[in-house]
């Protein structure tokens, strides 16, 4: 079997409700849908979601670098030979998330072709994760009515909050005002994306004291590396490295150097064979890890879900699955489900992507 064509196809959704945190806010779905084909007609499918403030890529540059730089080094190729198509895509520097989305594709048709779904390729430890939502910037109030929709609509009880505003007193404010709004039924933890300085977000990891947060995820830039050793090393919650890890060997840098406790994994970022990588690494350094979002579509939650359901660490924590929710519509002919708190893995050869062709020619770009 050989690799025939790689397409980058450019569309845009709308978001109902945008998404809002200290590196950046998302109101549109500008993604990309890549698919690899194949000399014998097996078509694996991905979705890339760029995202410049965090990795500087765009839409365009996605679009790109699969077409001029990363099918040419594929042509011809067996989508089997992962590590050689690895190598080759690693000789050009950084672009995660196309590298990542262009990996699942590849997981895609081998599962296909083997008749075996990916999860269980991958792992198959489990077919299921349970479900965190991400909660964006707004009021207490309003975060705290979301927070409680989302559990009495689709069952999830776990939260990670947007935090990393000046002053801190509106994010500990919110923090408070869910835990006070939904008692101990739910997990509540919190993610900075850098917006803090270490002393601020030592201020907040204080003042929050009392709030049972389980994880504090990027509060202030991995690169103060002093301020970021000194602030992991007073918090007494496993402290998140997510975008400072966009590599198996970040992951080893950031967390041989005390700057982290914990690891966030994003197939998004890391496709499924870096993101392996990522987990086993983990599990040999005895770090915990929590199945990220890189606010994907649910082309990409799907991904997400297959892979974190594929091993005992990625399962055992609740995964950021649901933020395609708060999006107007989406690609996939049979919706993901959300229910009891929590994401089945779709059974069957490959991923189990199908996309809606009415609903792509409507929002692809590239017409
Ligand atoms: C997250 O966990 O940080 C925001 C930016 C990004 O790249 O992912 C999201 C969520
Ligand atoms: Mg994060």
């Amino acid at each position: 079997m050989k690799i025939t064509k790689v397409e980058a196809i450019p569309f845009a959704i709308p978001y109902r409700k945008p998404l809002v945190f200290a590196s950046g806010e998302v109101r549109v779905a500008e993604h990309i849908l890549v698919r690899v084909h194949t000399d014998d007609g097996l078509v694996g499918t991905a979705e890339a979601p760029p995202r410049p403030f965090t990795y500087g890529e765009t839409q365009a540059s996605i679009k790109e670098v699969i077409q001029s730089i990363f099918a040419p080094a594929m042509d011809g190729e067996s989508p089997f030979d992962r590590e050689l198509i690895h190598a080759r895509l690693g000789r050009t520097v950084a672009n995660p998330t196309a590298k990542g989305a262009v990996d699942m594709a590849l997981w895609d048709i081998i599962g296909q072709s083997t008749g075996v779904s990916v999860s269980q390729l991958l792992g198959g430890y489990t077919d299921r994760m349970r479900v965190s939502h991400m909660l964006g910037f707004d009021d207490p109030v309003k975060m705290a009515d979301e927070a409680e929709r989302m559990l009495e609509t689709y069952g999830i009880t776990t939260f990670k909050v947007k935090v990393g505003r000046t002053p801190i007193e509106l994010d500990v404010a919110v923090c408070r005002a869910i835990r006070e709004r939904l008692g101990n039924r739910i997990e509540l933890y919190i993610d900075g994306n850098r917006g803090w300085t270490a002393s601020e977000s030592a201020r907040a990891l204080r003042l929050m004291d009392d709030l049972d947060l389980s994880m504090a995820e990027e509060l202030n830039p991995a690169d103060d590396v002093l301020g970021r050793r000194w602030l992991v090393e007073q918090c007494h919650i496993p402290f998140v490295a997510d975008e400072s890890v966009a590599t198996p060997a970040e992951v080893t840098r950031e967390i041989l150097g005390g700057s982290a406790t914990m690891v966030s994994i994003k197939t998004a970022r890391t496709g499924f064979t870096m993101s392996q990588r990522v987990h086993h690494l983990a599990e040999s350094l005895g770090v915990e890890v929590v199945m990220g979002n890189q606010i994907d579509g649910q082309v990409g939650s799907l991904c997400s879900a297959a892979f974190g359901a594929a091993y005992k660490l990625t399962s055992r924590r609740a995964g950021e699955l649901s933020n395609f929710l708060d999006m107007s519509d989406d690609l996939l002919a049979t919706p993901l489900e959300i229910t009891n708190g929590e994401l089945l893995v779709r059974q069957g050869p490959g991923l189990g992507i199908e996309i809606d062709d009415e609903k792509l020619e409507h929002y692809r770009q590239d017409r």
